[in-house]
């Protein structure tokens, strides 16, 4: 009886590898970000340096960079045509974007359609934490001079700008917002705790920092940080963040 268990066992742990060896077998991903852009040139770099790239050595995130052309059934590979109204520019189509995401949810669920995009609310920390939950997420790069209102109102779940100016395309937005958000994934920081200290999790800025020498060309780091009393150290940290958040960004205080 035992042994049959542990044939079932065997069998049934074998035949859920089949379906999806990677994910039982070698790594765990944690997260999956797909990106549809025009220009993937753009995005190549900030995705193969630093933290994104460690995540993903780590197996901790995934990031798939998509030119939309791929899904262009036209033969010049056009993905943008003539605004109806005159004078409006070349605007993004519809098809080749809904073609591209379509084939994406045929193959996992996702979480969110994030569509980057200057005439949207200003991504902030506490968007970057919930969406460092989520599982799968699609990130649409705008560009020309907007996209058919059809992909905003039926494809895309959340519109994010990254501040009140305005870039070319959403590509540097999208690297802005995926490092912010996969640097919060528990085990891609080194020390976890860092990103719990970080400007804005707290509501206020972070406070100074100073490193060896103590004394270079006149400059001294504050006498508090060399008495090696904890307490004061932290109060005065504390202290400092208070200040400069009230010098820096006073809107942070509510004033
Ligand atoms: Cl998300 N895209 C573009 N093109 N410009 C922006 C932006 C996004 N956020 C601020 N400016």
């Amino acid at each position: 009886m035992v042994f049959l268990k542990y044939i079932l066992l065997v069998y049934y742990f074998t035949s859920i590898a089949k379906l999806d060896p990677e994910y039982y077998f070698y790594k765990k991903i944690v997260m999956r970000i797909d990106i549809l852009t025009v220009v993937p040139e753009l995005l190549e770099s900030p995705f193969n340096h630093s933290i994104l790239q460690r995540a993903k050595d780590k197996g901790l995130a995934e990031i798939y960079i998509h030119n939309i052309r791929d899904w262009s059934t036209n033969k010049h590979k056009q993905v943008d045509d003539y605004a109806f109204s005159k004078g409006a520019g070349m605007v993004m189509s519809i098809e080749p974007i809904d073609r591209a995401i379509s084939e994406l949810k045929s193959q996992r669920d996702y979480d969110e359609v994030i569509f980057l995009t200057p005439d949207a609310r200003q991504f902030v920390q506490r968007d970057a934490n919930l969406l460092s939950l989520k599982t799968n997420l699609i990130i649409l790069c705008g560009h020309y001079k907007g996209i058919d209102q059809r992909v905003r109102d039926h494809l895309v779940t959340l519109e994010l700008s990254i501040g009140d100016y305005v870039l070319t395309g959403g590509e540097l937005a999208a690297a802005i917002v995926a490092d912010a958000i996969v640097r919060l994934i528990p085990g891609v920081l080194s020390d976890e705790t860092s990103a719990l200290t970080d400007s804005f999790q707290d509501g206020l800025l972070t406070p100074p920092v100073y490193t060896r020498p103590a004394e270079y060309k006149g400059w001294r780091v504050p006498e508090i940080l060399l008495s090696g009393n904890d307490k004061l150290i932290d109060d005065w940290k504390q202290e400092q963040a208070y200040e400069r958040t009230k010098r820096i960004r006073p809107d942070m205080l509510g004033e």
